[in-house]
């Protein structure tokens, strides 16, 4: 019996037509594990501490609610840390997702480490194009502790991904009974359950009782094509810190570098002795601005001092608008690997960019 029903889409540029799930049909959800502390579990190796061994079936079959839920189907597409997942993996990820949703599932729940979910749960947002639901979670205690949260993130994830009220809104991080967007949401404590946060505007939600609740909806991303697999090319991230002459900047061609994500004091400033390597850079490769303090909209027209964003725009540095630094790597990485002709690149990343705050209807997918 078919789960879900096709219906004629009147703003997706998707050909296949948007999905709605039917709310009378029991939701299939499938749960890809990928390792990471949800994962984790004594290793007996003379190292000691936790590693990441548990399968997705044995991260399901600790949460018996499901039951209630959905029929949930587990594959374990890799089990490593968060931080040796690559953008190949993504990508192959994101295929694996369409094919789940071209037959038959009704949501999806990605399990991994936390200390990456703020840049593969923004990977997913730009690869997957199916509006059903891609859900993201982890947990910050792992199973040989007191008050694991696996359990409860895993639970929640399944009822978020099987809500109708989920449809279109991209992918979402769900953990600590809170909805929250992949373009926005950012690790902020290296321990605490609540370490998830989406500095710029809040959650989208939250969980209460057995319900998923959506109190805002983002505007829909722009679509940049097909991103192709294999490995993205080689993007780098640097810091603007005080009194750094940032002499590493020279050297990122040399190096093999495809493009720069460089984060800039507040809205969006760079030390004005920096400011020749970077016009010398964005000559040659994509260099997009971002502000390292992780929340609010690259400033556009407020200064003009030497570094300042007007300075650094006008020399041809891109803005990263709403996006924080790993996040506008992640889009750059994408793109780059889809067309890395640098006018290209600039102009696509400029039209996702502005997709994130925009809510002209045309730039749907
Ligand atoms: N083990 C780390 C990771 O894989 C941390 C975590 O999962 O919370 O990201």
């Amino acid at each position: 019996m078919p789960r879900c029903k096709t219906v004629l889409s009147l703003n997706s540029g998707d050909s296949e037509g948007d999905t709605l799930i039917d709310q009378n049909a029991r939701p299939q959800i499938t749960v890809y594990s990928l390792g990471g502390t949800i994962a984790s579990t004594k290793s007996g190796g003379v190292t000691g501490g936790v590693t990441p061994q548990l399968s997705a079936a044995d991260l399901i079959a600790a949460v018996p609610e499901l039951r209630d839920v959905a029929d949930v189907t587990a594959v374990t597409f890799r089990q490593m840390p968060s931080g040796d997942l690559t953008m190949a993996d993504l990508v192959a990820l994101a295929r694996a997702i369409e094919q789940s949703f071209d037959t038959g599932t009704d949501g999806v729940v990605v399990t991994q480490g936390t200390d990456t979910i703020e840049e593969t749960a923004f990977a997913l947002d730009l690869l997957v194009r199916s509006s059903r639901p891609v859900v993201v979670t982890g947990a910050m205690r792992n199973s040989t502790v007191a008050s694991p949260d696996g359990s409860a993130n895993v639970l929640s994830s399944v009822r978020v991904a099987a809500s109708h009220d989920a449809m279109g809104l991209g992918t979402l991080v769900v953990i600590n009974d809170e909805i929250h967007a992949a373009r926005f949401v950012r690790k902020t404590h290296t321990s605490n359950l609540a370490t998830f946060h989406s500095p710029s505007c809040g959650p989208l939600g939250w969980l209460v009782e057995r319900r998923a609740r959506v109190v805002l909806r983002v505007a829909p991303l722009a679509d940049f094509g097909r991103v192709p697999e294999g490995d993205a090319p080689a993007i780098a991230l640097i810091k603007c810190s005080l009194g750094d002459d940032a002499r590493v900047l020279d050297q990122l061609a040399s190096l093999g570098y495809a493009g720069l994500v460089v984060e800039g004091f507040g809205g969006g400033h760079v030390p004005a002795r920096v400011v020749a390597s970077l016009e010398k850079l964005a000559a040659r490769m994509p260099v997009v601005l971002a502000s390292r303090t992780g929340s609010g909209e690259l400033l556009n027209e407020t200064y003009g001092f030497p570094g300042s964003e007007r300075d650094l725009l006008s020399r041809g540095l891109i803005s990263a608008g709403v996006l924080d630094g790993p996040k506008s790597r992640v889009l750059l990485s994408l793109i780059m690997l889809t067309d890395a002709e640098p006018t290209h690149a600039r102009a696509l990343f400029e039209t996702v960019a502005a997709s994130m705050h925009s809510n002209d209807v045309t730039q749907q997918r």
